[in-house]
């Protein structure tokens, strides 16, 4: 399999990316073929099952690359979404340095891993086998998500582990962890993220982050994320059908 996303990421220019939840190999086509950088293929808030997601995979435009979020740090989930061909894995909710050096672990082959060796489609069903075996670890994109204010207090530390190559920032799960559910535009909840983009800065390390829509990730991508993730496949279907019908029945077309 061909990875680019980080090779995208060399350059200056935030990589733009959406959420796929649907279980639809027609919706991975057609968002993918619009020219986003990357699809974020979410199993921990979705129905997704480990063959569905290889089917959108599969349906993704060259180009796009696939990353997927897996519902758990589990090890279980991580070797089957990895075997897949992915270019990249977001792990939720890492919020020590030993769960981020473990998700690492789990993900890298030995002898500086723990990931179990298979055959599938990330190794081209075998015909490039040992050519993914050597450069998988070096290739593949482990991005460990802080969202909780355990994880945020612990950021000294968890960035000093080595072998993650981006962490990606959920403002819904960290604003429920501080009691404020779903207020990501509160003033604390954003100084506090702001703080931990600029830590990762500092060391280099990508940083990614998820909004609702557009308007929602316009401050981030000025404060140089470069993992940006805007809006969920059935939200764009939802909005824009509500915005026929709204038109419609108002004759304000
Ligand atoms: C969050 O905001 O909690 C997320 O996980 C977004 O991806
Ligand atoms: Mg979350």
């Amino acid at each position: 399999m061909k990875f680019t996303l980080k090779e995208k990421l060399q350059g200056d220019e935030p990589l733009i990316g959406t959420m796929l939840t649907l279980p639809s190999t027609e919706v991975a086509e057609i968002v993918s073929s619009l020219g986003y950088d990357w699809v974020f293929i979410d199993a921990e808030h979705s129905a997704l099952d480990v063959s569905q997601i290889g089917l959108l995979l599969q349906s993704l435009a060259p180009g796009c690359s696939g990353v997927v979020r897996v519902p758990a740090s589990d090890e279980a989930w991580i070797k089957r979404v990895l075997d897949l061909g992915v270019e990249g894995i977001i792990v939720p909710n890492v919020k020590t340095a030993a769960e981020a050096k473990r998700v690492v672990e789990m993900c890298h082959y030995p002898p500086s891993g723990t990931r179990s060796v298979g055959i599938a489609r990330a190794h081209t069903y075998g015909l490039a086998f040992g050519r993914y075996m050597k450069t998988a670890n070096d290739d593949l994109m482990v991005i460990i998500q802080l969202e909780h204010h355990e994880a945020f207090e612990n950021i000294d530390e968890i960035l000093q582990v080595p072998g993650f190559d981006a962490v990606f920032i959920g403002p819904y799960d960290y604003s429920a962890s501080v009691g404020k559910t779903g207020q990501v535009e509160d003033e604390e909840v954003q100084r506090e993220i702001a703080r931990i983009n600029e830590k990762c800065r500092r060391k280099k390390i990508p940083a990614g982050i998820f909004g609702m829509n557009a308007r929602a990730v316009k401050e981030y991508m000025l404060q140089g994320y470069m993992l940006i993730t805007a809006g969920i496949d059935f939200l764009f279907l939802k909005e824009a059908a509500e915005e026929t019908l709204r038109t419609l029945r108002k004759r304000s077309y």
